[in-house]
């Protein structure tokens, strides 16, 4: 049993196995996957599908533990994507995030697996939605899936998950400010974690300063900001309440919509390119973009046609 069809049957009905195979059918992007994408994506249950995100070292990974540990206390079987952008550093992250995930590899009510992005277009959106609808499909619920906020990966991320946290961490210097303000805008709850620094609490005061009046989601009520440490627990309880909080607001049909027009639009982006790049015409066009000899409109408008 091999083919992604019977693995997915197979997940459904608790093989763990079964689920890890789909996910690296599903993680190599394999041709045998595309006959069973509607039965895929309609296999889903409806899990809450939850993003964590934040610069590199603000203590994702912990929080997806101690999350992943209060959840289980709570009865629920929870559903884990550690999504890696496959650069070379950060190997050494994913086995942080394993030796981190540990202490839940002997229960069988928790699923994590790293997933490396190719980074193509559109291909983490593509990827994260297909792990998501496995997962779910095994009747996992809620799925975490942690990205490192350093680029386009969170605004993908957030554009697929209905409760979106931002991790930061206080005293994280000048630089990560900077991606702050981006960051920000994907966060539906601000997680201030390793609260047990003594710059957290004026970290939080700043954040939800800054998210009072710019920074924040335009139109929508500024997102929480909640002081964690995940190394303890601390906060724990009060971040799955302003999550769970959050679900109701994200299930409005509004942002369903808003979900849908997404994941629509990169499908679509990413058609295109495949078929142009598969009708030898993308090369020509980049280039005639490139050389000015063409703007990207009227190309766009001769890839769609050709
Ligand atoms: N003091 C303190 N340290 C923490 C806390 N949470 C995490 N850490 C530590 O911060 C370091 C980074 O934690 P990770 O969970 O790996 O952070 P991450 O954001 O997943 O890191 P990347 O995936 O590499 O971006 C580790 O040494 C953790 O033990 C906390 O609440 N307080
Ligand atoms: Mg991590």
């Amino acid at each position: 049993m091999s083919d992604p069809g019977s693995l997915l049957e197979a997940a459904r009905t608790g093989d763990r196995r079964a689920l890890g195979r789909l996910l690296t059918i599903i993680e190599n992007q394999d041709p045998t996957l595309r006959p069973i994408l509607p039965r895929l994506f309609a296999a889903g249950r409806g899990a809450h599908l939850i993003g964590i995100t934040g610069p590199p070292g603000s203590g994702k990974s912990t929080l997806v533990s101690a999350l992943t540990r209060a959840l289980r206390d709570r009865g629920r079987r929870v559903g884990i994507i550690a999504v890696d952008p496959s650069s070379p550093y950060t190997r050494g992250a994913i086995m942080g995030d394993r030796i981190r995930m540990m202490e839940h590899s002997a229960d069988r009510d928790v699923f994590m697996r790293s997933m490396a992005s190719r980074g193509e277009l559109g291909g983490l959106a593509a990827t994260t939605w297909q792990a998501v609808a496995a997962l779910d499909a095994a009747a996992y619920d809620p799925i975490l899936i942690e990205t490192v906020g350093a680029g386009q990966s969170e605004v993908e991320i957030a554009g697929l998950a209905e409760t979106t946290v931002v991790v930061e961490a206080p005293e994280m210097g000048d630089e990560v400010q900077a991606i702050k303000a981006g960051l920000l805008e994907v966060a539906d709850i601000v997680a201030v974690n390793k609260g047990d620094r003594p710059a957290a609490q004026q970290s939080a005061r700043y954040l939800r300063a800054m998210l009072s009046t710019a920074g924040g989601r335009v139109g929508r009520t500024p997102a929480p900001v909640i002081l964690t440490t995940a190394t303890t627990g601390e906060g724990i309880d009060r971040l799955i309440e302003a999550i769970e909080r959050h679900t109701r607001e994200a299930r409005s049909p509004e942002q369903s919509r808003a979900r849908a027009v997404n994941q629509l639009r990169r499908a679509l982006a990413e058609l295109a390119q495949r078929r142009a790049v598969a009708h030898g015409a993308w090369l020509t066009s980049v280039e005639a973009v490139a050389e000015r000899r063409l703007d990207p409109i009227t190309a766009a408008e001769r890839l769609l046609g050709s």
